[in-house]
């Protein structure tokens, strides 16, 4: 999948394909915070996502504080956006 940075346009009309997220100022990256029940929830919520960003080989920058968890995607090595950062976000808007 391209690890081609994505101009601000191209960023925006990904950004609509998928619920929940939002772009950040700088348009570098995207974020969102999910919430569940308890802890569990949010810890298997993390583990799958994991094993979908292992598959990408496309990582998070996460943090989880009790039941919620915020997610913020970019990719590192191409400064900003990619196509990477939107599939990311669609596997983990799955496993809500
Ligand atoms: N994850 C993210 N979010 N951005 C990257 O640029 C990135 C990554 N690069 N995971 C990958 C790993 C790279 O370091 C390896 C060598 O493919």
């Amino acid at each position: 999948m391209a690890r081609q940075k994505l101009d601000t346009t191209a960023a925006e009309e990904a950004l609509r394909t998928i619920d929940g997220w939002a772009l950040a100022d700088d348009g570098l990256s995207i974020h969102r915070r999910f919430t569940f029940r308890n802890f569990s929830e949010a810890f298997a919520f993390m583990t799958r996502s994991a094993l979908a960003a292992e598959k990408l080989n496309h990582h998070p920058d996460w943090s989880n504080v009790y039941k919620s968890v915020d997610v913020t995607l970019s990719t590192h090595d191409a400064g900003g956006l990619t196509e990477l950062d939107f599939a990311l976000a669609k596997a983990m808007n799955d496993f809500v």
